[in-house]
């Protein structure tokens, strides 16, 4: 069997993939190439007597290749199309270990439309998450409550309540807070939503919590119905600790409720975050969108914590609030159709100070996250929400943010405190 064919027209109906592909130093860039393809469509690592005239037609085939990078093609009977775990098995699975391989990154994925047609996508959206806020012309703003752990539930309450009263929309747990001994998640979600309800009377403006179900499955369901039940939007979910098949079945539980899935990514970097080897964010960011996430953390273009080139991040922000994709050298650009667009959620390591350049880069199409930048703020999160807010006006108004903080001391102190 031959699975490197430049002359194959990928159909329709394939799925495509992008790979960075680098051999070991036994074979040639085109023999790994063929091998990645093999192992993750039909093929094994010898010639076998079993194989038919099905294998041979289904099999993946390389396309087109530019060292270093190679592009797949993979017949949709190779899929089970309504099934993630099983896609990702295939063309992200035995693949990444073959010794013949000195690194292999999946970079990029295009889906057919007979595969969207299986998937629901986004339920509320970018479009109907600012519709929930009625705020359409500057980013979302929000914080996570720190400390990550050691507030309980009354404690965590009020820090939620100051922010909101600050002049934030949007209040999270953070990502490794679910149900603690000192701190169980119903008497948060009790606790958190009745200031938030409150907090909302006080200012006029809608607000929203967060509350983070991630759990077994069976649980997270019992803690989504539970927030539904308090008349909350959202929940949040960790969707690679939680995996694939999670998302699947909460995207499905949630279907009809329309409520906001929260996509916190804490692990990703585990395999997006080598250059050479694993899967790139952009690519969980595809699987996300497909699927359903409505809210996804990409990163914070050019400021903030963590890793992740400013390119990259764009990209990934194209990917996941686009309706089509632009086309480009190694490069697989999706039309989205019917799917909904996902929020990008900007987080890590942001203060006020960054708002300027943040949405130079990524836009006001974000939901901007602020936790240290917020609690740590010289008067607390109270002055550190409004420092926040008086940045983002300033901003959206066009105005410097030294000429803002001439006005409002929460904004001047916090640049003052977090100034490089
Ligand atoms: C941010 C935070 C989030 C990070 C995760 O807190 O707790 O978990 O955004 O990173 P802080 P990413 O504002 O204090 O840094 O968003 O890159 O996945
Ligand atoms: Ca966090």
């Amino acid at each position: 069997m031959e699975f490197v064919d430049e002359n194959y027209e990928p159909k329709e109906s394939d799925i495509v993939c992008l790979f960075r592909i680098e051999p070991s130093e036994k074979i040639s860039f085109e023999n790994a190439a063929a091998n990645v393809a093999k192992e993750s469509s039909v093929g094994t690592w010898t010639h076998i007597e079993t194989v038919n005239e099905r294998a041979k037609r289904i099999k993946a085939r390389v396309f087109e290749m530019n060292e270093p990078y190679a592009k797949i093609a993979y017949p949709k009977e190779l899929f089970e199309l309504d099934n993630v775990p099983q896609i990702l098995s295939s063309i992200a699975g035995n693949i990444f270990g073959m010794k013949l391989l000195k690194n292999l990154r999946f970079e990029d994925v295009r889906f057919p439309s007979e595969l969207l047609e299986k998937y629901r996508g986004p339920q509320v959206g970018l479009d109907g998450i600012r519709d929930i806020f009625s705020v359409q012309d500057r980013p979302l703003l929000g914080t996570i409550v720190k400390p990550k752990l050691g507030l309980d539930s009354k404690g965590h309450a009020e820090v939620a309540y100051k922010a909101w009263r600050g002049g934030l929309d949007i209040v999270k747990d953070d990502e490794n807070l679910s149900s603690m001994t000192f701190n169980s998640f119903r008497e948060r979600v009790d606790k958190t939503m009745k200031l938030k309800k409150k907090a909302e009377k006080e200012t006029g403006d809608k607000k929203e919590y967060m509350g983070n179900i991630t759990a077994p499955v069976s649980e997270m369901k019992k803690r989504a119905d539970y927030l539904l039940g308090k008349g909350s939007n959202y929940v949040m979910i960790d969707i690679v600790t939680t995996g694939w098949s999670a998302l699947q079945e909460m995207r499905d539980y949630l279907e009809g409720k329309d409520i906001v899935i929260h996509c916190h990514r804490a692990g990703h970097a585990a395999f997006t975050r080598n250059k050479k080897h694993g899967m790139s964010m952009l690519t969980v960011a595809k699987f996300t969108r497909l699927i359903g996430g409505d809210q996804l953390h990409i990163g914070t273009a050019g400021v903030g914590k963590m890793e992740g080139g400013e390119d990259k991040i764009l990209r990934i922000e194209e990917a996941v609030e686009s309706e089509k994709e632009g086309e480009g050298e190694n490069k697989l650009a999706q039309d989205w159709k019917h799917i909904n667009r996902t929020a990008a959620v900007a987080s890590g390591g942001l203060n006020p100070g960054d708002i300027p350049e943040l949405t130079d880069k990524m836009g006001k199409d974000i939901v901007a996250q602020f936790g240290g930048g917020c609690h740590g703020h010289p008067d607390g999160t109270e002055a550190g929400a409004r420092a926040i807010r008086q940045a983002c006006e300033a901003v959206m108004d066009g105005r410097s943010l030294e000429e803002a903080a001439g006005e409002n001391e929460e904004l001047r102190k916090a640049l003052e405190k977090w100034k490089e």
